[in-house]
């Protein structure tokens, strides 16, 4: 925050980091440079918001040339969320894709062997989600030839993993990230990864089952805190005006089998009993 900075200033300054499109950003910046104090001492401050309004200039280019012609990278989204590895060469973001997905790919020790994005599925307890590894990320990435087209890619995914060797990797991906909202966490060799990114996904496995059978698998991926409204619309598009009423096992309530209405909350690994009209 700099000495001074006006009201003007600071109400841009949030706006830069609310906004998600780049042409939102380059507006929110150019409001950052006209209200931002001009003395000697917000020097820095000043270059660095020009510095942001040229990568977000250049970014919005490539990415209006690319709507022209149809990118050789787009990516059909797939699963129920879209996960992005993410990292310097060599950090090991093929090594991880593969032991994610079982995707033969190719795991080599010089640096940029993955030069296109790499797309495979995995399963988790019966939910497909969709697993990309992102080619290596250098400094002044947006600058790339591929480098906007692989942003957005990052920019409109589920969760990113970072994998780096080292501090300095690691300042630099969050550098060329700045501005990205999407959630991060960081990969360590020793963690149960798998787990890991299911927990940061915001999203539970919910089993249906009919009366006096078993639960049905494959589970249904619904966001955290959906209701047995949410569920039934998902299942069926005339559930809801059927609805009786709804019988359910497991963390979401108290005692196993007990009857409830669509407004019920949903947990992780709930079973749900719907009874129709
Ligand atoms: N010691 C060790 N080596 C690893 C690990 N993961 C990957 N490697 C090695 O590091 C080298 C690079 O691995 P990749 O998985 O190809 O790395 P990448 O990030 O996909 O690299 P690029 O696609 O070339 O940018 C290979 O020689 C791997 O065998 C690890 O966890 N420990
Ligand atoms: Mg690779």
């Amino acid at each position: 925050m700099p000495i001074n900075a006006g009201i003007e200033f600071q109400k841009a300054e949030r706006k830069y980091a609310e906004s998600s499109t780049n042409q939102e950003k380059l507006i929110a910046l150019n409001e950052m440079l006209r209200t931002a104090p001009k003395h000697k001492s917000s020097q820095v401050l000043l270059s660095d918001i020009k510095g942001k309004i040229a990568k977000y200039k250049e970014l919005l280019k490539k990415e209006k040339q690319s709507k022209k012609g149809s990118s050789k990278f787009s990516i059909k989204k797939d699963g129920s969320a879209t996960i992005v590895i993410v990292g310097t060469t060599n950090s090991g973001k093929s090594t991880l894709l593969k032991k994610l997905t079982n995707k033969n790919v190719e795991i080599a020790s010089y640096p940029f062997t993955t030069k296109k994005p790499e797309i495979a599925a995995l399963d988790y307890k019966g939910i497909k989600l969709q697993v990309i590894e992102i080619p290596a990320i250098v400094k002044y990435f947006y600058k790339t030839q591929n480098g906007p087209t692989f942003l957005s890619i990052i920019r409109t995914s589920d969760l990113i993993i970072l994998t780096y060797k080292n501090d300095n990797e690691r300042k630099m991906l969050l550098d060329e990230l700045e501005g990205i909202k999407v959630k991060t966490i960081e990969y360590k060799i020793q963690e149960n990864i798998k787990d890991l990114i299911w927990k940061n996904l915001g999203l539970i496995k919910i089993y249906t089952k009919s009366p006096g059978k078993e639960k049905e698998y494959p589970p249904v991926a619904m966001k955290k805190n959906s209701t047995v409204k949410n569920l039934a619309e998902k299942i069926h598009k005339d559930f809801v005006k059927k609805f009786r009423f709804a019988r359910i096992w497991g963390k979401s309530i108290k005692f196993n089998g007990s009857p409830v209405s669509l407004s019920h909350i949903l947990e992780d690994d709930d079973i749900v009993e719907l009874h129709l009209k």
